[in-house]
């Protein structure tokens, strides 16, 4: 078997409290383990250090106000700041591993009702995932544990919202071939959830054999 060109880019995606951190930093973990001869990199969006990202975090701590459609940009530039940054890592075999990606972007945008294909325009040609996990929880599940914080978004009823948009975008990427994306059943304890998405993850831990592809293009 030829050996792989690149490392893998795996994208974690859920509403908030769905796990998505405590499960991104596990699978990290994993890759990082003596056993794997891969190295992996963890990636959070919004990356909250970059000029662009303390922009995005002041929105989302409401000291500031800004148009819906310019604090999708701006979450869209936040991915662009980082894409050649990832190109990279898989290029020298890492795996990437992403905490929300565009996903997150189209979903909450379009929740509140800007246009479904306006919102995905601006992410179109970004480093695409090989595999994107979608932990899926009631909202009434991801409330329970422990409660919403205290910034924008962090309401049962968006969060319901934004789950509908979630599934549209699945579905769509699963119909066109775009990558694969796995729904996981994460309201169940975090060993359980860790041991399922390893089960889907394992193939791609020891990278791909293509070119990395781009985003709905
Ligand atoms: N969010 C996140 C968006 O609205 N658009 C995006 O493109 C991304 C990446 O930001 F409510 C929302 C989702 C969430 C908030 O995310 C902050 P974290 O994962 O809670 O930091
Ligand atoms: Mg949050």
């Amino acid at each position: 078997m030829a050996s792989p060109t690149r490392g893998a880019f795996i994208v974690i995606e859920g509403l908030d409290r769905s796990g998505k951190s405590t499960q991104a930093a596990i699978l990290h973990s994993r890759l990082q383990g003596p056993e794997q001869s891969a190295k992996a990199v963890l990636l959070k969006f919004p990356d909250r250090t970059t000029a662009i990202g303390k922009m995005i975090d002041a929105y989302l701590r409401s000291q500031s106000e800004l148009d819906d459609h310019a604090i999708h940009l701006l979450f869209s530039a936040n991915r662009w700041e980082l894409a050649t940054s990832i190109c990279a890592h898989l290029a020298a075999g890492m795996t990437v591993i992403a905490d929300r990606y565009a996903f997150s972007g189209i979903a909450f945008s379009a929740r509140k009702g800007l246009s479904y294909e306006w919102c995905r325009a601006p992410d179109v040609g970004l480093p695409a995932p090989d595999l994107t996990v979608f932990l899926d929880v009631e909202p009434e599940v991801a409330r329970a544990r422990g409660g919403y914080g205290e910034e924008r978004y962090e309401q049962e009823g968006i969060q319901r919202g934004v789950r509908a948009m979630f599934e549209r975008i699945g579905e769509e990427m699963n119909r066109d071939g775009q990558g694969k994306w796995v729904v996981i059943d994460a309201s169940k304890e975090k060993d359980r959830v860790a041991r399922d998405i390893w089960h889907v993850v394992e193939s791609l831990a020891e990278g791909v054999d293509a070119p990395t592809a781009k985003l709905w293009q």
